[in-house]
C-alpha cells in the first residue's frame, strides 16, 4: 500500500536520486491544497450510508430483476451482502482520496474481486453499475458548495472519479 509521498520517495530510491523539481512541486502542492482532500474524504465518510442507499435504490431501479424472485440481491441474505460490497468499495475509494494513491483500492479490495463475482455467480456488470450510481451520490455530496469555503475542486473531483472507475473496470 502507498500514498501519493511514498510512491514517489520509493521511485526516486529506485533511481538513486533526490527528488526532482517536478516531484517535489507535485508533493508541494498536495500540501497546499491538502484541505481541500481533507474535506473530500469527510464528505464521503460522513455520507456513506446515504451514498450507498441512494445508489443502490438507483440501481434497483434501473435493473428490477435483481430484487425479483431469482435475482441475485432478492432475499435480505443477498441485499445485505449487496449492500455491504458497495459499502465496503466506497469504503476503499475513501482511504485511496486520503492517500491520493490508488494502491490501497488496487491491493484490498479489487485484487480478485472480478474472480470472486464469477465465482459467486453475482453480475459483475451489475455491480459495476452500482459503483457508477456511487460515483454520482459521491460527487454530488463532494462538490455540494454548502457550508464550505469555495474553491477549485476539479483536480480533485476528477481524481475521486478515476478511483470509482478504476473500481468498476477492475470487475467487468
Ligand atoms: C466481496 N461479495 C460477496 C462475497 C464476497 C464479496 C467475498 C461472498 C461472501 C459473502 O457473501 O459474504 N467481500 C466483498 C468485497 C470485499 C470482501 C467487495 C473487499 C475487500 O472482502 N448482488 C447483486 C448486486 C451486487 C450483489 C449487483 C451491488 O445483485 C452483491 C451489489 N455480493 C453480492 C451478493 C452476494 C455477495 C457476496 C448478493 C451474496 C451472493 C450469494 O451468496 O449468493
Amino acid at each position: 500500500m502507498q500514498d501519493a509521498f511514498t510512491r514517489v520517495i520509493a521511485q526516486a530510491d529506485t533511481r538513486g536520486a533526490f527528488l526532482s523539481d517536478q516531484e517535489f512541486d507535485r508533493l508541494a502542492a498536495l500540501v497546499a491544497e491538502g484541505n481541500k482532500r481533507l474535506d473530500t474524504v469527510n464528505r464521503i465518510t460522513s455520507n456513506a450510508a446515504q451514498i450507498v442507499s441512494n445508489a443502490a435504490r438507483s440501481l434497483f431501479a434501473q435493473e428490477p430483476d435483481l430484487i425479483a424472485p431469482g435475482g441475485n440481491a432478492y432475499t435480505n441474505r443477498r441485499m445485505a451482502a449487496c449492500l455491504r460490497d458497495m459499502e465496503i468499495i466506497l469504503r476503499y475509494i475513501s482511504y485511496a482520496t486520503l492517500a491520493g494513491d490508488s494502491s490501497v483500492l488496487e491491493d484490498r479490495c479489487l485484487n480478485g474481486l472480478r474472480e470472486t463475482y464469477i465465482a459467486l455467480g453475482v453480475p459483475a456488470t451489475s455491480v459495476a453499475n452500482g459503483i457508477a450510481a456511487m460515483k454520482k451520490e459521491a460527487l454530488a455530496k463532494i462538490m455540494d458548495p454548502a457550508g464550505i469555503t469555495p474553491g477549485d475542486c476539479s483536480a480533485l473531483q476528477s481524481e475521486v472519479a478515476s478511483y470509482f472507475d478504476k473500481a468498476a473496470a477492475a470487475i467487468v
